[in-house]
């Protein structure tokens, strides 16, 4: 029939060597070895039947499926499949096609690992934690980020003033949503000026560094003028939706970064669409290991206490993604945002120590005194923890910190 070459992509006895590995999780109705070696095949020389001629030198990179154990498949790439530095293009192979195969109906790539001949084509972060922590000079404690809430809506001005208040009560950073860019009534240029005259003001009255992660996704040219104009108002840091604007969108800009000595902030927006299905999609550890390749600074992964979907064990293993040693990749700054308030802050920080950018948006400006108060209630309960002091305890001598547990108290917003 011209189907039977599917299997050959099976060996069960290969010994992987320099080769990229992956790891899925299956769901088919055919046998296994069946459902594997179309993946295999599909992923990196095959189409469905055999063929007239096939050389010897194109047999070596066919991809092996060298371990099978219940519904979970490892396939091995030879490197040579794929093209140096080029992320879309291992995406093409190894996540591409195999998603809509009729015979596998579910699909779930949960990791992969690459040699070193691989790694070394791709930049990684330019700063890590080590070079944004000597930028803000904090070296003791995690980083406080605010996004202003709403989240759009306000003109440059009424964004600023937000922008100040929550760095005078002692944010660090100020963060622009996901769906912030350029609207009409929110210009970038017009609202970077303007924020970037408040945190003028904001460093001089309180002596501490302050940044602006300025969200520049857009089309990616636009996101480069966006990015050296980011550069000449003299700020040190960028934000990019890096699922939504793609990852050659990523990887322009990390060469742009380069230039300019810019920092990068990634937003994980819209991953869920193919992260939150357990049988199908990639994960979240896959996107996290891609994006500290590609070269961001920090790293949405979650609270694991908080309003978005992820567990403990998840934001655990994304944080590990992020700082553990790997090749030449500098450490990513996990950043722990959705649905966080004071009330929940020590959480957050027996989960990740003290290498975390916590961010809060509703959890600072829904503060019944509005955004200074906030900010100072957010650095508050931070104090607290650092210092194994319970939140009650340390509210009696902060009014901000008790005001903010009398209305949230230690719940986790849905
Ligand atoms: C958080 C927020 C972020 C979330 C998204 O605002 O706006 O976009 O980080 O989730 P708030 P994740 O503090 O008001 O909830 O970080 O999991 O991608
Ligand atoms: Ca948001």
């Amino acid at each position: 029939m011209g189907f039977e070459w599917y299997t050959t992509f099976v060996d069960l006895n290969y010994k992987p060597e320099e080769d990229i590995l992956c790891h899925f999780r299956i769901k088919s109705d055919m046998p296994i070895e069946e459902a594997a070696g179309r993946v295999a095949s599909e992923s990196s020389v095959g189409t469905w039947t055999t063929l007239a001629e096939l050389p010897e030198r194109i047999k070596k990179l066919m991809a092996r499926v060298y371990q099978i154990e219940g519904d979970r498949i490892s396939v091995a790439y030879n490197i040579e499949l794929f093209e140096e530095g080029n992320i879309p293009q291992l995406l093409s192979s190894v996540a591409g096609n195999i998603f809509g195969m009729r015979a596998i109906q579910g699909l779930r790539f949960e990791d992969f690992e690459i040699p070193e001949s691989y790694a070394k084509h791709f930049k990684g972060p330019q700063f890590g934690i080590d070079g944004i922590r000597e930028r803000l000079k904090i070296f003791d404690r995690p980083l406080t980020c605010t996004v202003p809430k709403p989240k759009v809506g306000f003109d440059a001005e009424e964004y600023a003033r937000v922008g100040l208040n929550s760095w005078l009560g002692g944010v660090d950073i100020l963060k622009d949503d996901e769906n912030l860019t350029s609207q009409p009534f929110i210009r970038f240029e017009n609202r970077l000026e303007k924020v970037m005259k408040a945190r003028e003001k904001a460093e001089k009255e309180t002596g501490e560094r302050k940044t602006y992660l300025a969200n520049i996704t857009a089309e990616t040219k636009e996101m480069e003028k966006r990015a050296m104009l980011v550069a000449d108002f003299g700020n040190e840091y960028i934000m990019i939706d890096i699922l939504t604007a793609g990852f050659a969108g990523l990887q322009t800009l990390r060469n742009v970064c380069d230039d300019y000595g810019l920092a990068i902030h990634a937003h994980r927006a819209m991953h869920g669409a193919f992260t939150r299905n357990p049988e199908h999609g990639i994960s979240l550890k896959v996107i996290t290991k891609l994006a500290r390749m590609a070269g961001v600074d920090n790293m949405h992964v979650g609270t694991g206490v908080g309003k978005m979907a992820g567990g403990k064990e998840e934001v655990e293993e994304l944080a590990e993604v992020c700082r553990a040693e790997w090749f030449h990749f500098k450490q990513v700054f996990p950043v722990s945002s959705g649905g966080l308030h004071p009330g929940l802050i020590p959480d957050v920080i027996s989960l990740f120590g003290k290498d975390v950018i916590i961010q809060a948006g509703g959890g600072i400006h829904g503060h019944p005194d509005g955004s200074l108060a906030g900010a100072r209630a957010l650095r508050q309960a931070i104090e607290a923890s650092l210092q194994g002091v319970s939140l009650e305890e340390f509210a009696e001598g902060h009014a901000e910190l008790r005001k903010a547990l009398e209305k949230w108290g230690k719940i986790s917003p849905k």
